[in-house]
């Protein structure tokens, strides 16, 4: 039987690291951030901020060691354009980043929102100021997406959560150019019954490519009386076919505790978009919203992840 409440990660002391309070402009609440470490090593954040009409865009925050010291873009830096791509029309959220060395630039894939409902949408960028929108990539109802940093087999491969009459599973789709996306196949289910993974799961962050495969860290959502829970487990997928999912964990490994966690907008979640990986290349920065309302960081290390999969995962059937 798997151990609970593992320490696999563990929070910052000094959490949250970033909240409305602290942003150069007005704003409701910030959370899920996009992460990424700049050539020069300094930690990007692109921050999801909602404003007081509900409404998302995105925000970067710049520091020099992931933790505190932050430099935040004194306007928004990424707003809904919703003249030139309706698919905005009501914000956009949930920011992923990938960087992708074949075209020397980062993929922001992100939610898109408006009546159609959210939906996956990809830009691209180099310095985090200017972005070139390649628009929606998966239609609504859709979300939860990331760019592999390379191609698999020659295609560019894109994990994302779908939602329909089949569930809200995680599949993965393959594309030659970035635009036309095919060969969709689902690559993890939610489970179903008293589960903590039992009614919708997500990618989190984007994968982790690793020797062993591709180290997911994934959300699941159990739907309670009391309101909706995200939690966190791992699963890992086959490194040349990452549609192969090779183990899965059966308990979480990160779930609301914190005060930060468990109050706010949206109590009892974590919700990370965003990792770096530190220099020694085993020492994970999750970044992740804290209800809602903040973004918070937890530690981990990639091997002890590895190996508790390893000892607590099943096979995926
Ligand atoms: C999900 C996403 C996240 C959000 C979470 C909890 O569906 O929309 O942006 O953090 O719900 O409200």
């Amino acid at each position: 039987m798997a151990t609970l409440h593992t320490p696999l990660f563990q929070r910052y002391r000094g959490n949250p690291i970033l909240t409305a309070a602290d942003w150069p402009y007005r704003v409701h609440t910030v959370f899920n951030a996009g992460a990424t470490l700049l050539a020069d090593g300094t930690t990007l954040l692109l921050c999801r901020a909602e404003d007081h009409r509900g409404h998302s865009h995105l925000c970067a925050a710049r520091s020099a060691n992931g933790i505190d010291g932050w430099h935040i873009d004194p306007q928004p830096t990424m707003l809904p354009e919703p003249e030139h791509w309706p698919e905005e029309l009501w914000g956009i959220e949930d920011p992923r980043i990938t960087f992708v060395p074949e075209l020397g630039q980062y993929a922001v894939v992100y939610t898109s929102y408006a009546q159609g409902g959210p939906g996956v949408s990809l830009a691209l960028t180099s310095d985090f100021r200017s972005f070139e929108r390649y628009g929606v990539v998966m239609q609504p109802e859709d979300k939860d997406a990331a760019l592999l940093p390379h191609r698999i087999g020659g295609n560019w491969a894109l994990v994302h959560r779908p939602v329909g009459s089949f569930g809200a599973h995680i599949w993965i789709s393959y594309s030659p150019d970035l635009r036309h996306w095919g060969s969709h196949k689902p690559i993890l289910q939610a489970r179903r019954g008293a589960w903590w993974d039992a009614n919708k799961i997500g990618l989190s962050p984007p994968p982790i490519e690793t020797a062993a495969g591709w180290l997911m860290i994934y959300h699941g959502v159990r739907t309670t009386p009391g309101g909706c829970l995200y939690r966190l487990g791992l699963a890992l997928f086959d490194r040349d076919s990452p549609e192969r999912c090779l183990l899965r964990g059966d308990s979480w490994v990160f779930g609301p505790e914190a005060p930060y966690e468990c109050l706010g907008d949206v109590g009892h979640v974590v919700f990370p978009c965003g990792l770096t990986i530190a220099p020694d290349g085993d020492t994970l920065h999750m970044y992740y919203g804290g209800a809602d309302s903040c973004i918070a960081l937890a530690t981990a290390s990639i091997r002890a992840l590895l190996e508790w999969l390893y000892t607590n995962g099943t096979t995926c059937e």
